[in-house]
């Protein structure tokens, strides 16, 4: 009996520690969408999507003709790693925007739900820098598989260094919101934003997958009315596969995908006679402002 008391009394002690997630140092939020992360920097007022980066995924496409073995740390790797400073108490508040995803870090020592309408919290001190690598574990639709974690731990004067850096490219990206951009730019821009964010299901030609996804190239509405176009793409379509991108890109990116969508896969040569042909930041912050329709 005396050897269990005295067992019992250190072992509550490291549970105890083990769960409790008080006195963090720093806060993260991470959201789990179909198919990629976001971060929040509660502390820093900052916050950006991290998906799989773009040489995995164009190389996991049927008939890409890239071999995976070329590409470094294959569907390891996303576009904007997360990135924590060592030796501190990090609490990370995970929750999900559309299904349920789970955030797992294997090097972490926990795997954590993250549920819609739920914030589940867990924390982290990361003694070593280095890179570490996870994935969505907890099985959220047709791309699953696409949604891995890269997390970067660096020495604290770095993590300030790139705080400042990630600050400054959301000050720029509000401010693009009132730039007026040229059709070339909205193309090049809009062709990035599509293949990040819509070819998995729209598939880089715009044709689609029948039955599943309908292709944009020749689609009525991609190629009618710019404010009906625009209202899908910011909105959404409750209860399908087509989130609200009005809360995930910003203006600047909103107007360069939809101009894409309008002159690619020759749309352009389809559109209806008085439809514009593209539509800049400041129309969708407009569109926007007016909330959901
Ligand atoms: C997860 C899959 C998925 C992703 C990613 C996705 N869509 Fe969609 N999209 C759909 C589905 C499903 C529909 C059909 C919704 C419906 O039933 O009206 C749709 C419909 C559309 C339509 C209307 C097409 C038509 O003719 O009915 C447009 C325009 C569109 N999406 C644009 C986009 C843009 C722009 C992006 C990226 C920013 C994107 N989608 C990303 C699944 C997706
Ligand atoms: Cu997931």
């Amino acid at each position: 009996m005396l050897i269990l008391i005295g067992m019992a009394v250190p072992a509550t002690r490291v549970l105890i520690a083990m769960e409790s997630t008080g006195n963090p140092d720093m806060q993260i939020k991470v959201t789990g969408y179909q198919w990629k992360w976001r971060y929040d920097y509660l502390d820093e007022g900052f916050g950006f999507f991290s998906s799989l980066a773009a040489d995995s995924n164009e190389a996991r496409q049927l008939r890409s003709g890239i071999s995976p073995h070329t590409v470094p740390n294959y569907l390891l790797e996303v576009d904007e790693p997360l990135v924590v400073p060592v030796g501190k108490k990090i609490r990370f508040l995970t929750t999900a925007s559309d299904v349920i995803h789970s955030w797992w870090v294997p090097a972490l020592g926990w795997k954590r739900d993250a549920i819609p309408g739920f914030i589940n919290s867990s924390w982290a001190r990361i003694d070593e820098p280095g890179v570490y690598r996870g994935q969505c574990a907890e099985l959220c639709g047709r791309d699953h598989a696409f949604m891995p974690i890269v997390l970067r731990a660096v020495e604290e004067q770095e993590y300030r260094d790139w705080v400042v850096q990630m600050q400054q490219k959301q000050q720029d990206s509000a401010s693009e919101a009132n730039q007026t951009f040229s059709l070339d730019e909205l193309m090049a821009r809009g062709e990035q934003v599509y293949t990040t964010n819509c070819s998995a299901c729209h598939q880089a030609g715009g044709q689609g997958i029948p039955g599943a996804f309908p292709a944009l190239a020749g689609s009525a509405i991609a190629t009618g009315a710019l404010q009906e176009h625009a209202r899908k793409v910011l909105y959404g379509k409750a209860g399908t596969a087509m989130a609200a991108f009005g809360v995930q890109l910003s203006a600047a990116e909103l107007a360069a995908v939809i101009t894409y969508e309008r002159n690619a896969w020759g749309n352009d040569q389809q559109l209806a006679e008085a439809a514009e042909r593209m539509g800049q930041p400041a129309d969708i912050a407009v569109q926007l402002a007016q909330g959901v329709p």
